[in-house]
């Protein structure tokens, strides 16, 4: 930090508030976690100078011969994590990602299914107010009223019925695990590609505690930076080959005249279809975070991230708070905060937790009865408090304040009471050991 606290001091104080903020309360949102060092290094690099339009040995322009070899192993390192055929490591970050997608695969209006985003979907999933929802046809899939879970019959159902040419699945606030298998088998059925969006959970997937979409579904996104614990960003990995070619593509082939592969496609979306050029430090910051992924430890970190969540669900259900679909199987946790009176006082909670130390974000529940701006959920995870190393022990002193906060989001008191439980806590836990960051 030498440097810029002599020519920024305004930015390094921000930067020191916001590492203290981070070191001293526990970051719940089920979205963020804690980078290694290396991987904060290798986003800090030289890299971030470069240009690099085009793909590694395909270049628009000179002084490549660093990054080509970088990109090629962040490719080669996430096709190993994943067992993917092909990757594309360029998309700046998720929303990129699904973008691009769409633009290879589908046609302005063309039709698919996606995962309604106030029952836990993502905005790209085809919400009115996003490029999904505005640009093509969105028929929204939900979970049942009652159990609030996917129903894989319903979801079939509304498939034959609507003949999409794509449906999505993934998830951003559904605390249960995702039957990548039956999505598949449904499109190949109706003939619509399948994308499986595993931001949340690519992390429990590459440490073998979900299951997983690979090797069957046409083409997945990840994002990089939730539970694989790698720099702001994203990928695109996919099949080779165009399952459904003749169906919708056969118009599209190569120079030799044979058909465009599924991975062209992709990559003609991305690059020059909708990015030029891909952020060099943040692709080297995915190598390392992929290698990081690849060691044995990581799968004890996948398999604590889930075993630390059912943790916190069963405490805090102990202590009378209600979470949609009574619990979890995955990193993260939905509570429905209406049985405690706080219909649409999401926002309070979250930020009566926040000044206890502890972040989460409001949250949408299943058939929302107040507003996405006032909405009567926070949506909690694990990634953030495991990578502290923090076990089951660690989330009953959290689901405890959290449970007290809850009841008495406006009492003073009691919310300092948590805080200074949390302070104590996170002391335990340094987010980096041994080490001072802002040296
Ligand atoms: N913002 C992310 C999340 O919190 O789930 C999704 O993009």
């Amino acid at each position: 930090m030498n440097d810029i606290n002599t020519s920024d001091p305004e930015i390094a104080g921000l930067i020191k508030k916001e590492l203290q903020r981070e070191e001293q309360g526990v970051e719940l949102i089920p979205s963020e976690n804690n980078v290694t060092k290396a991987v904060l290094q290798a986003m800090g690099s030289i890299f971030t100078n470069k240009y690099s339009e085009g793909y590694p040995r395909k270049r628009y322009y000179g002084g490549q011969e660093f990054v080509d070899p970088m990109e090629e192993i962040a490719i080669d390192r996430a096709k190993k994590l994943f067992g993917a055929e092909h990757v594309n490591v360029q998309p700046y970050s998720g929303s990129p990602a699904n973008q691009a997608v769409f633009f290879a695969l589908l046609n302005l209006k063309d039709k698919f299914l996606g995962f309604d985003l106030t029952s836990g979907g993502h905005l790209t999933h085809g919400s009115p107010v996003n490029f999904s929802g505005k640009n093509y046809t969105c028929v929204p899939y939900d979970v049942d009223k009652e159990t609030e879970l996917l129903d894989m019959d319903i979801i079939k159902k509304l498939a034959i019925k609507e003949k999409p040419k794509m449906i999505i699945s993934g998830l951003t606030a559904y605390p249960r695990k995702i039957d990548f298998k039956a999505f598949q088998e449904i499109c190949e059925e109706v003939d619509a590609y399948h994308l499986a969006d595993i931001s949340h959970i690519s992390g429990l997937i590459a440490g073998g505690a979900h299951a997983s979409p690979f090797p069957f579904t046409d083409v997945v996104t990840t994002t990089t930076h939730k539970s694989l614990r790698g720099p702001r960003g994203a990928m695109i990995l996919c099949k080779e080959e165009d399952r459904l070619h003749e169906k919708y593509h056969s118009d599209k082939k190569t120079k030799d005249g044979s058909a465009k592969k599924l991975s062209q496609l992709i990559d003609a979306a991305v690059f020059p279809g909708l990015q030029g050029g891909p952020h060099d430090h943040t692709n080297a910051a995915k190598a390392v975070a992929f290698k990081e992924a690849l060691q044995p430890d990581f799968k004890d970190y996948a398999q604590q991230i889930v075993k630390n969540a059912k943790a916190m669900a069963d405490d805090l259900m102990g202590q009378g708070i209600r979470l949609v679909t009574g619990g979890t199987d995955n990193h993260l946790i939905l509570i429905d905060l209406q049985p405690n009176g706080l219909m649409g006082k999401g926002k309070l909670v979250q930020n009566a937790l926040d000044e206890a130390g502890i972040t989460v974000n409001k949250n949408t529940v299943p058939y929302e009865p107040s507003s996405p701006f006032n909405p009567s959920g926070v949506r909690l995870g694990t990634p953030a408090v495991t990578t502290r190393g923090m076990k089951e022990s660690e989330m009953k002193v959290i689901a405890s304040g959290i449970a007290k906060v809850i009841k008495s989001p406006e009492d003073k008191l009691v919310i300092a009471g948590v805080k200074k439980d949390i302070l104590a806590l996170t002391k335990e836990f340094p987010l980096y050991p041994g080490f001072d960051i802002l040296k």
